[in-house]
């Protein structure tokens, strides 16, 4: 349930930018000669012309959606190119826009703090840019710059197409603004100079919300494209919320948007405007009704994060119509494939940013025979991650069938899955000069970590139900890959932050403090492990995918190839509802792990996970500092 966070005292200024269909873009840079013209890009997948995942804005003037399939598309637009997703291991492979995504980022980035939300938009947020700006007047910036900032779209002032860029330009300069809009001002200034230079630099075009929050940035930044821009100033907001329907909000779009509809009968947002802040909090608790509360004025505290990198590492694969895996083995085939380039992902992310992931989650769509209107979801399952693609995968298989033992419950029954992906996630850095640990992982001459240390699975229970096969249909669509970051430019993106990263090491040790994530990272490596866990104690049940906007629009739309909320998605997931049993058992750590690990990696996890001053404190994971206590005093 979404939390409202303190508002900041100063106002801020922020943005949201979001690439124009991105993929084609990509596409028409490698191919200058598609251009202006209407091309689509498509999924590997032959069924139907493969499902469409970005059109130009050519060819949606023509009705493309990204909805049809590719037949579908030639049939609304027979001049329109269609350009097939480039494919490894027989499925998309969405490296080029990944390595394209970073390029952008690395511009965006320099003018404030950029959280990097999916492979195609950001966040940035420029209040100390634009208060600079405000110290200079007038700033210098060539014309072109104030040219494009005047063509802002700017909520709230009369847009009479005769006179608009006069109205925005006396509303981006005038003298009698009041702070807040003079900082937005400038923001819809620097936002112009960043996307001018995205455009010099790498040929693309983008287009952005300015805002004083990011939900209102993010709201509006789709608002006017392609290659535009629309700034929020405080006075429009109540305008321009009044009308929205609320599950256009970020974290409406699901179970919680539907019961406002439903309990409460909130369509919109100016609906939501007639409850007390109380009356809110009586139906959905204390935070939430505050935030409930708070979203329905525009007030956001939601802070920008200063991360280039991705959140999570997924890859999925959808299998519509006749191509639903519908055994063990053909599910084992894929599985196989998609945690072979998970696997490469996080090594590569291992190896050039320093990050490990702690968390490997399978996501998949299934239905029974003759029941594929249920509204039952496969759940999805998670499991602590251990490195190695032989380990990634084994994993993998047994979370599966983990989700379909579950999901089958005592049903002896045929079964069809249209999608799976396996994402990594809860990521973090590892300390600058925490070499040592790296190189246990990897072992001296490996890039991977060597098979001895792969301590023995014990057995899921399930593996021995009896599955039973069937032909079945079913057109049903999943999102199902992420980031992945394995290029030159990111691994130079990660060097452009190092320096501002180390700064925060102390914030982020906090963060690993009161954990047990990376001993038992560490614990899942070892050779001397005392290998205690059942697997399937260790694995996490989630619903099934639930019914937020970016996830209906993705299953709106067939695609394997989804790459960007999904993102989000999986790791917002897990983040908040996977850590219950296994993230902070700190008892069933088995201290000889740790004592037999090389001294200076002992040393290390000492110095990460520091004892809080507080040891009969009981919040989650407190147990650590008992644990610790001895090993420190001896070490
Ligand atoms: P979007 O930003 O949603 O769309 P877009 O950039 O194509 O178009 P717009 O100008 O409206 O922003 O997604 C970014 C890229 O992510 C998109 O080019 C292709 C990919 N994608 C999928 O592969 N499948 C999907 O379902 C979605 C939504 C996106
Ligand atoms: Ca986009
Ligand atoms: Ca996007």
């Amino acid at each position: 349930m979404p939390v409202a966070r303190p508002e900041p005292q100063e106002p801020r200024v922020i943005a949201h930018v979001d690439m124009d269909c991105f993929y084609v873009q990509v596409e028409q840079r490698r191919n200058p000669a598609l251009r202006g013209q209407p091309t689509a890009v498509v999924q590997y997948n032959d069924w139907k012309g493969g499902g469409l995942i970005a059109v130009s804005y050519e060819a949606r003037k023509f009705g493309v959606k990204r909805s049809m399939r590719g037949d579908e598309a030639k049939m609304v637009c027979p001049s329109i190119h269609l350009v097939q997703v480039p494919v490894a291991r027989d499925k998309a492979d969405l490296n080029v826009y990944r390595s394209a995504g970073s390029e952008v980022v690395a511009i965006l980035a320099t003018k404030g703090k950029c959280e990097r939300a999916s492979i195609d938009e950001v966040y940035l947020d420029l209040t100390d840019a634009a208060k600079e700006m405000l110290l200079e007047s007038p700033p210098e910036l060539s014309e072109l710059i104030f040219e494009e900032a005047t063509k802002s779209n700017i909520l709230g002032i009369p847009s009479d197409v005769n006179n608009r860029e006069d109205s925005v330009r006396a509303w981006l300069y005038r003298d009698d603004a009041d702070y807040q809009d003079k900082l937005l001002s400038c923001g819809a200034i620097i936002v112009a100079q960043l996307r001018i230079k995205v455009l010099e630099e790498t040929q693309f075009t983008c287009s952005a919300g300015i805002a004083h929050n990011k939900m209102l940035a993010k709201l509006v930044s789709g608002m006017h494209k392609p290659a535009q821009q629309t700034v929020v100033p405080s006075a429009a907001i109540q305008d321009f919320l009044v009308s929205l329907p609320v599950k256009k909000m970020k974290q409406l779009g699901g179970k919680l948007g539907s019961s406002l509809q439903d309990d409460l009968g909130v369509k919109t947002v100016g609906d939501l405007l007639n409850f007390t802040e109380e009356k809110l909090q009586e139906f959905y608790g204390v935070n939430t009704g505050t935030w409930l509360w708070k979203i329905a004025r525009g007030i956001s505290g939601e802070e920008v994060e200063d991360r280039l990198l991705p959140k999570s590492h997924g890859c999925g694969k959808t299998f519509p119509g006749p191509k639903a895996l519908k055994n063990n083995a053909s599910v084992k085939t894929w599985l196989d494939r998609l945690c072979e380039e998970l696997s490469e992902r996080i090594q590569s992310d291992l190896n050039q940013n320093k990050r490990i992931a702690q968390t490997l989650t399978l996501h998949a769509r299934a239905c029974k025979e003759n029941e594929c209107d249920s509204i039952k979801k496969f759940p999805s399952k998670s499991c602590p991650l251990r490195y190695g693609t032989g380990k990634i995968q084994e994993d993998a298989m047994k979370l599966f069938e983990s989700g379909l033992h579950d999901f089958l419950g005592s049903q002896n029954t045929k079964w069809n899955i249209t999608s799976l992906s396996v994402a990594a996630s809860k990521i973090f850095d590892i300390p600058s000069g925490t070499s040592s640990i790296l190189r246990y992982i990897k072992g001296p001459n490996s890039t991977v970590s060597p098979a001895n240390l792969d301590p023995p699975v014990p057995e899921d229970p399930s593996l021995g139900k009896k599955l039973h096969i069937t032909p079945n249909h079913q057109e049903h669509c999943e999102p199902s890959s992420s980031e992945k970051e394995e290029h030159e430019n990111n691994s130079n993106l990660s060097k452009q932050h190092q320096a501002k990263k180390e700064k925060r090491v102390s914030k982020k040790l906090t963060e690993v403090k009161g954990t047990c994530s990376i001993l038992k990272f560490l614990s899942q490596s070892s050779p001397v492990n005392n290998e205690k866990r059942k697997f399937d104690a260790l694995i996490c049940s989630h619903p099934g995918p639930e019914s937020s906007s970016e996830q209906n629009k993705a299953e709106e739309h067939d695609k394997s190839a989804w790459s960007v909320d999904e993102d989000k998605f999986n790791a917002g997931r897990s983040h908040s509802s996977s850590s219950s049993t296994w993230m902070f058992n700190v008892e069933e750590i088995d201290p000889a792990v740790v004592k037999e690990l090389p001294p200076e990696i002992q040393r290390e996890i000492h110095g990460w996970i520091r004892p809080p001053k507080n040891s009969s404190s009981k919040k989650r994971g407190s147990t650590i500092s008992s644990y610790f206590r001895p090993e420190r005093k001896s070490g």
